[in-house]
């Protein structure tokens, strides 16, 4: 969209100053992100909210409102959303889009990449970031509901291969990615079916903990977490395994070069160490015993993601070429298999602390 339609669509916001330019910010897969500047004291993020994805914007936002009354109340840093004139809700639509606003945080730094001492840190403040919700007084809601329920996962799957509905399980690499996921589907549902024994509880979880959703400043502290669209119910591993899924992978998640994934136990004990340090005031022994399943179930889950996104045709997630999903699958699957090799290390770091 151009500078000149966006001006309205930003009109409806309480912002200070006048914008004087607007352009692109951020790779998410999901929503379209825009830094504003303006000649006021604050620079702003506009975004347009996916609600394809996100069908109930008003439960998005209710959970982003009360997340982040809290976290201030605490005393720490967070994201701040700008209320709509007319409305005073944190997002406005035109009836079809959905828009929202946030302050743009300054002096801030995300990384794609992060070495163990950066790695240490973002595990304290994702631990942190689940202790100051553990007494959030507000009911939330799932914004996607079961986003990272594996059974569900598996279940789409099985539907985009039956469904096949752009002719792609005939070529052979989708069949033997396919034969090479299978086996492992019962061993990766196994949080679900501890939940439903009663024996694994469910958290406000940030449930996108890519690494670049950590901002940093110049020296190295954290001072916030963003994207809190996921946001929502459940298990701890959602924020364990997908930080590791991005930061301990040796290249990025679309990199084509699969001879080089692999799951790096350096960083891994890094950001285990600072997770725990911050989340042992809240973490069961089963959390804490199975955070070695939650490291490979997230390259697990996101290659049966990307996976059924390109059996289904490229329906969901943002590509840039053709191929662009299966890519990223022959990635995740190669994330998987590293981590599931480096099961027992990670069981001996773990119990080492
Ligand atoms: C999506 O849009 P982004 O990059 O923050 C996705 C995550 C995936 C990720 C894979 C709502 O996140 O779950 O892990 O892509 N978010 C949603 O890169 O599906
Ligand atoms: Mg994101």
């Amino acid at each position: 969209m151009q500078h000149e339609e966006l001006l309205p669509i930003i009109a409806n916001f309480a912002i200070k100053g006048n914008v004087t330019e607007i352009k692109p910010l951020g790779n998410g897969l999901i929503n379209d992100t825009l830094l504003v500047k303006t000649d006021g004291p604050d620079n702003y993020v506009l975004q347009r909210i996916n609600n394809a994805i996100f069908k109930d914007v008003e439960l998005l936002q209710h959970n982003i409102d009360c997340a982040t009354a809290h976290i201030r109340r605490k005393g720490a840093m967070t994201l701040t959303f700008i209320p709509c004139k007319a409305t005073g809700k944190t997002y406005w639509t035109d009836g079809e889009k959905y828009w929202r606003v946030s302050v743009f945080i300054k002096d801030a730094f995300t990384y794609e990449t992060v070495n163990p001492e950066y790695s240490y840190y973002a595990g304290k403040a994702f631990g942190e970031f689940e202790a100051m919700l553990a007494d959030i007084p507000d009911k939330l809601g799932e914004t996607i509901p079961d986003f990272h329920n594996m059974e569900l996962r598996a279940r789409q799957l099985r539907e985009a291969v039956e469904a096949d509905a752009v002719g792609r399980m005939a070529e052979p690499e989708v069949k033997a990615i396919l034969a090479d996921l299978l086996p492992y589907e019962e061993e990766m549902c196994k949080a679900e079916r501890l939940y439903r024994e009663g024996k694994l509880p469910k958290r406000i979880c940030h449930c996108d903990t890519k690494v670049n959703n950590m901002m940093f400043d110049a020296k190295g502290n954290i001072l916030c977490v963003i994207d809190l669209d996921t946001l929502m119910p459940s298990f701890v591993f959602s924020d364990f395994g997908d930080f590791l899924r991005t930061a301990a992978n040796a290249v990025a998640e679309d990199d084509p070069a699969i001879d080089k994934v692999d799951f790096k136990m350096d960083i891994f004990e890094a950001f285990a160490k600072g997770y725990i340090e911050s989340a042992k005031v809240f973490l069961t022994p089963i959390e804490k015993e199975n955070l070695p399943y939650a490291a490979c179930l997230f390259p697990y889950m996101q290659a049966v993601r990307f996976f059924a996104d390109y059996i289904n045709g490229d329906t969901y997630y943002k590509i840039k070429y053709p191929e662009h999903n299966l890519v990223r699958t022959r990635n995740q699957v190669a994330l998987f298999h590293s981590a599931l090799s480096k099961v027992p290390q990670m069981k001996a770091y773990i119990e080492s602390l």
